[in-house]
């Protein structure tokens, strides 16, 4: 895979293959996998392959096949958990709780019993 990276960037690494990740989805441009730190079972997150730090910086073919990754594969994790929704957020920008600087869009398996609370996706 052609890929943009920037060397000091965690999910670069993952989708490189240079740190371990869980990965449940990959295609040229896009990959998906478990976060670390989940808010709920299969929270997942779903980058662009090149690194890009904020949303309004990725060329606009890039952003259509993330959001195309997220129509996919937000059903696909909702049945593996056995979830009734999901939230889907991005944090975009430092003063957003952005920690990763490479975009990424948080897909957060919700469940009937789990309050239906607006979740803070900030890591901690
Ligand atoms: O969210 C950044 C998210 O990235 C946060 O939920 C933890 C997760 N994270 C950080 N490092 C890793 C690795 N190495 N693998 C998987 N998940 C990771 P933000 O929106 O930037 O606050």
């Amino acid at each position: 895979m052609d890929q943009t990276m920037s060397t000091d960037c965690p999910f670069c690494g993952i989708i490189a293959g240079e740190i371990p990740g869980r990965i449940v989805h990959e295609t040229d441009t896009v990959t998906a996998f478990l976060d670390a730190n989940p808010l709920a079972p299969g929270h997942t997150l779903v980058v662009p392959n090149d690194h890009h730090e904020r949303l309004d910086e990725l060329p606009e073919e890039l952003a259509s096949d993330v959001f195309a990754a997220l129509h996919r594969l937000t059903p696909a994790i909702e049945a593996a958990v056995d979830a009734d929704a999901t939230t889907v957020a991005f944090n975009n920008g430092s003063a957003a709780g952005q920690e990763v600087p490479h975009v990424h869009g948080h897909v957060i398996p919700r469940f009937e019993d789990d309050g239906g609370a607006p979740i803070h996706v900030v890591a901690g």
